[in-house]
């Protein structure tokens, strides 16, 4: 590769900035936050330099908020070896609608499957809005050309597309920390909120995930929202491609790995041990959240204890609980509750020499952490939804003597890489009792075997691998997407096909009706022409040196309606039918339609089972329309549909399918738009032969017509035409354009 650099620098935006300011004798103090995604950031960014990717001089750039930053603050003067930053400032009252309402009352229990708990209020929605600006601002004050800018989690979700209106040209990565819930859950958001995060997040040229799922999920709501063509994980938005994907955060993994032997984690180990030496002994860490399942975990061991007394003094649950939000009342009446239930099932399993719970209501030091995950035989990590979960992953790094097990919820992201822990549903407390029976009973081989598989994972796919892979990710969509570009109409080819228009003095237009002069509607007739357009091709089809010929799969009646004062020749129902300027329509064709009979029965049943699909019976052919149904059901029905018909057409050698968009057709005779166009210019020599379309079609006129002829596909499809262009309109400004 050439010495330029992929990116000048990295610009990442995240809710909280990577510094914690502390009031000192001097004025403040910023402490580096230590965790995975700063360090991972900070590795991407050292390697970078080394290679190829990042320019060396330049340090990241942070954009976020931050608890009590100095009301003097100079950024300026703010020195790091590592970070600029570039605070965003959001007043208190902000905040509250905006990280506390919409974020966090409504986004966070809905995207993990806690619909009733979630707050809808339009003042929330307004301030979400208003902080994504606050973001985007911020960003375009500090971006330059050739940055990498990275957005993250929910937070953010309208940030991409609002950086993408102002910097048309940026590039932007956005990652989603938390789950991408299913469609059934996200339409449960009003439909122009959904509809604005989908925007936004299409902004960006990248959309990660931690899974397969989840981006799925997504892809499937990209899809019912906005009707984009998607194939795979490429989603075709109007004027760039976007690719979601899906990316597992890992964790630093020789970090977590190499500090079980460093000396303060030993003396904390030994701490523990001077207390608990003679018990087996179970973990867990998490956050105080409804989505971490923690009365069912509890209910779980009270389950275990119950069902296997033989192991009453035997083993000990150590169950730290991190201090979160305990000032609202949603939480601190989850708090009591769970505090309640330790209390109760402590004081029914308790004796004098032993306590089965142990419960932490604080925020561990990390070597206290290390210490847990080391010294603990089982950890038991059992959210309800989980993005991902790191501490899982965490224990396994911590396991340097191979010795514990991880006793992991399906409901977790982490499960999909770590399927060799003891996989459970959190609501069976009967499964988790069992599932901590078969742990604490394991053998040691078994239970090498099974973490040495996780260890070798989480160790190669771990933070950095997921930075890195998400930088060249978006650098090879960048690629893609220019690729594309190459072949769109920009100002250069637009100028050359006026030129070539200019100098030409007999031309040819074929020009295909519906995606191409009108956009889709509903149902196809009200897809009519409207004044403006009209007048673009009476105006062209007007001047004596050109012939205007609309060529499309509509029916005869229905375009003859819609050019009846325009002086153009008519091409209906893909060549059937022809109508020269001021004759009557002819057919080309001679077939029987008998052939109808059998086919229209199944399509009707596809009606049936497909709801929203529709017929339409045209002369030579019929056709089946599927715009208004779902569209993963359609494809599945489409599928079937094709097979059932390939049956029945199978020893008719001039029966054709002809698939466009949202459509498949079914007719007889081997006509097509390209020999109806070829047809057209025999006998004739056109100095200026333009052909244009929006479906596959069209593809057949692309083909047919002359080398030299400008052949343009509207929308982002792959395609033969020579050209792509990104919309109606910009195709109705090029052909306006012809004087
Ligand atoms: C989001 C998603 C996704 C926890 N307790 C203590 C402590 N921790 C550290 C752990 C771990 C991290 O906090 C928690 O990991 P999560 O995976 O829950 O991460 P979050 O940032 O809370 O959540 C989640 C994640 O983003 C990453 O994409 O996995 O699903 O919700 O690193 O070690 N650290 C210390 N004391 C504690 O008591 N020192």
């Amino acid at each position: 590769m050439a010495s330029k650099k992929q990116f000048e620098r990295l610009v990442i935006a995240a809710y909280r900035l990577p510094f914690k300011f502390t009031k000192t004798k001097k004025g403040y103090k910023a402490i580096q936050n230590s965790g995975g995604l700063v360090s991972a950031i900070l590795a991407l960014s050292e390697n970078f330099k080394k290679g190829e990717s990042l320019e060396d001089d330049n340090k990241i750039v942070w954009a976020g908020t931050a608890d009590d930053m100095p009301q003097d603050f100079n950024v300026e003067k703010f020195e790091n070896e590592n970070f600029e930053i570039a605070p965003v400032v959001i007043s208190p009252e902000l905040n509250e609608l905006f990280y506390g309402g919409f974020s966090n009352d409504l986004i966070w229990p809905l995207f993990h499957y806690f619909p009733s708990y979630c707050v809808y209020n339009e003042e929330y929605y307004k301030a979400f809005i208003e902080a994504n600006e606050l973001f985007c601002d911020e960003l375009v004050k500090i971006i330059k050309p050739g940055d990498f800018i990275w957005i993250h989690d929910y937070q953010l979700m309208l940030v991409p597309e609002m950086l993408r209106k102002r910097v048309p040209d940026a590039t932007i990565g956005f990652f989603l920390h938390i789950p991408f819930p299913s469609f059934e859950i996200f339409r449960l958001l009003p439909r122009k909120w959904r509809e604005s995060i989908i925007h936004g997040l299409l902004g960006a040229d990248i959309v990660g995930f931690h899974t397969h799922d989840y981006t799925q999920n997504f892809i499937k709501s990209v899809k019912r929202t906005t009707g984009f063509e998607c194939h795979q994980n490429i989603i075709y938005t109007p004027n760039k491609l976007v690719k979601a994907d899906a990316f597992p955060i890992g964790i630093d993994y020789q970090k977590f790995h190499d500090a079980c032997t460093n000396k303060l984690v030993k003396s904390e180990k030994q701490k523990i041990k001077k207390n608990l030496a003679h018990f087996k002994l179970i973990f867990s860490v998490d956050r105080l959240d409804y989505s971490k399942g923690l009365l069912l975990k509890l209910q779980g061991f009270e389950n275990f204890l119950e069902k296997y007394p033989e192991w009453h003094s035997k083993v000990v649950f150590n169950m730290v609980i991190v201090p979160s939000r305990d000032n609202i009342e949603k939480y601190k009446s989850m708090k009591n509750e769970i505090e309640s239930t330790v209390g109760r099932i402590n004081g029914k399993y308790s004796t004098f020499a032993w306590q089965p719970i142990i419960y932490q209501y604080k925020s561990l030091s990390f070597n206290a952490l290390i210490a847990l995950y080391d010294i603990s035989d089982v950890g038991l990590i059992t959210p309800l939804r989980d993005g991902m979960n790191l501490v899982a992953k965490e224990y396994v790094a911590c396991q340097v003597v191979n010795k514990g097990v991880l006793i992991l919820s399906e409901m977790a992201g982490a499960a999909t890489e770590l399927n060799e822990a003891i996989i459970i549903n959190p609501v069976d407390k009967s499964e988790m009792s069992d599932a901590i029976k078969m742990a604490l009973e394991m053998g040691d081989e078994e239970k090498q075997i099974r973490l040495k598989r996780m260890q070798k994972r989480v160790a190669t796919y771990n933070v950095f691998t997921w930075a890195f892979d998400f930088f060249n990710q978006t650098y090879e969509t960048k690629i893609q997407q220019n690729l594309m570009r190459v072949k769109f109409i920009n100002k250069t080819i637009s100028e050359e096909i006026k030129t070539k228009y200019d100098q030409s003095s007999h031309r040819i237009f074929f020009i295909d009706y519906d995606g191409t002069l009108v956009g889709f509607q509903k149902y196809p007739e009200l897809a009519t022409i409207d004044k403006n357009t009209l007048q673009i091709i009476t105006q062209l089809a007007d001047n004596p040196k050109n012939r205007v010929v609309i060529i499309s799969g509509r029916d005869k009646n229905f375009l003859e309606k819609q050019f009846r004062h325009a002086d153009v020749t008519l091409v209906a129902e893909h060549g059937y039918f022809l109508k020269l300027p001021n004759e009557d329509w002819i057919s080309t064709v001679i077939t029987d339609e008998n052939w109808k009979e059998s086919v229209l029965p199944i399509l009707e049943e596809y009606v049936n089972r497909c709801n929203g699909t529709f017929i339409e019976e045209k002369t030579g052919s019929v056709a089946w329309h599927y715009r208004n149904a779902d569209s993963d059901f359609a494809q599945l029905r489409l599928h079937e549909l094709r097979d059932d018909l390939s049956e029945i057409i199978r020893h008719k050698t001039d029966f054709e399918i002809l698939e466009g968009h949202k459509v498949l057709e079914i007719k007889s005779g081997k006509y097509d738009k390209g020999q109806a166009a070829l047809s057209l210019m025999e006998n004739e020599t056109y100095d200026f032969v333009l052909g244009a379309g929006d479906d596959k079609t069209d593809e057949f006129l692309f083909k047919a017509l002359p080398e030299t002829a400008f052949t343009i596909r509207i929308g982002l499809s792959p395609t033969m035409a020579k050209y792509n262009i990104s919309d109606i309109p910009l195709f109705l400004n090029l052909i306006d354009s012809f004087e």
